[in-house]
């Protein structure tokens, strides 16, 4: 018979004076859950009166933003931290430590960034992150190239991708990214005002050649370790430092998916700007800076990625003239294609973002999902013949113009 339980509070504390070297031997330690996302338990540990504290993640074995009726594996949580550890060998300052972990509790106890921002918040609040695009992209580069058949060893790798089969996670997306946004679903969210938007995407063929192209690549390419949902909510910010988290949706998959994870949500955020109150010139300047962003994300990427492959390329036949620029510009495609469906799914599917839905009036959220929805599927419809960083910005500046 399996122990799990969702832990109470009082657990939580037991559990946290139990990690060696967390909290000194006498502390008073008081615990909150703070989980606010769609799947999972959050407990904050902290003592009473030093700086002491820690995180414990525990997965529940339903998705918790729809309730007991869509059970869920509970092997989210051995996933999710196994991602975790191996982020953090490839990336130290870029993904917090994990402390200690139960599989058959299927929680993690980790180290606690309170002092951090999500970034979706900050960017909501018109905050500038100046170090941001580089430190995302040394993220996906360095976790992209040495969970990859060109950085690791490819026994060694097929090993590993099968400690990442992630069927219930990897479900999710393909229900929600790839296919209710395009068909009537129960999971569909959206109001009657863009009733004509979601009937285009529903009738629009050309558009659904394009989305089961991205469809078939997610379900099929073992490329690389994904982190499988890196949007702005799976990422923590401080003007100096940036942590990635919530890595519960890792598989083997196409790179292109986590960096258009990344530029999506930026690009979620740009469109959102129409629909805050801020002056014109305050609106141009948070757009301006948006997309600096987003280019920056990409070519932080590709020459991490370049540099990687030059100095550290395992696979022979790679280094093949000819080869890297070719499989990079096979990513910069897949990265726009993905970007688009995940700007689409966040405004018609189940699940949506904050920069969109607390635009406090109705008009302004209108606007706001009308151009995420023109720039995502303007990504997704010409995904396959974009050449460069520039090619995407210019779609996106085209299809804002409507
Ligand atoms: C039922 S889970 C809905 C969404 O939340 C997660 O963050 C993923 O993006 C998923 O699609
Ligand atoms: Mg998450």
């Amino acid at each position: 018979m399996s122990a799990y339980h969702p832990l109470s509070a009082e657990e939580a504390i037991q559990l946290a004076r139990s990690i060696p070297g967390r909290f000194p031997e006498h502390a008073e330690l008081e615990c909150r859950e703070i989980g606010d996302g769609n799947l999972n338990l959050v407990f904050h540990v902290t003592a009473k009166n030093t700086a002491d504290s820690i995180i414990i993640k525990q997965a529940v074995p339903y998705a918790k933003v729809v309730g007991e009726s869509w059970p869920l594996s509970l092997d989210r949580a051995r996933i999710e931290r196994l991602a975790l550890e191996t982020e953090h060998k490839i990336c130290p300052e870029l993904v917090p430590e994990v402390y200690g972990y139960s599989d058959e509790l299927a929680y993690t106890v980790m180290e606690d960034l309170s002092e951090y921002t999500i970034m979706r918040r900050g960017l909501i609040e018109g905050q500038a992150y100046p170090k941001f695009a580089e430190h995302i992209g040394e993220f996906l580069a360095r976790t992209l190239f040495y969970t990859s058949d060109l950085g690791m060893n490819q026994q060694e790798k097929k090993v590993l991708a099968g400690q990442f089969v992630n069927p219930d996670l990897c479900k999710i997306t393909e229900d929600l990214i790839f296919e209710d946004p395009y068909r009537k679903s129960d999971n569909n969210n959206y109001s009657e005002a863009i009733e004509d938007e979601a009937e285009v995407l529903r009738s629009d063929t050309e558009l659904h050649f394009e989305v089961t192209l991205l469809r078939h690549k997610f379900l099929t390419q073992a490329q690389a370790l994904l982190h499988g949902d890196l949007h702005t909510g799976s990422i923590f910010v401080k003007p100096d430092s940036t942590k990635v988290i919530d890595p519960e949706f890792a598989f083997f998959g196409p790179m292109g998916f986590d960096i258009g994870a990344v530029i999506g949500n930026l690009l979620l955020n740009y469109a959102s700007q129409i629909g805050w109150s801020s002056d014109e010139q305050t609106r141009a300047a948070r757009e301006a800076r948006l997309i600096e962003m987003a280019r920056g994300v990409w070519t932080h990427f590709e020459s991490g990625f370049r540099l990687l492959w030059n100095e550290g390329l395992q696979d022979e036949m790679s280094r093949t003239a000819g080869y890297q620029d070719y499989y990079i510009s096979q990513i910069l495609k897949d990265t726009a294609g993905f970007a688009g469906c995940k700007m689409i799914r966040r405004i018609v599917g189940l699940s949506h973002v904050a920069d969109i839905d607390t635009i406090p009036g109705d008009k302004g959220r209108e606007a706001a999902q009308r151009k995420a929805l023109a720039i995502g599927k303007s990504l997704v419809r010409h995904h396959r013949s974009i050449q460069s960083i520039d090619d995407i910005v210019t779609l996106v500046e085209q299809a804002s113009q409507g």
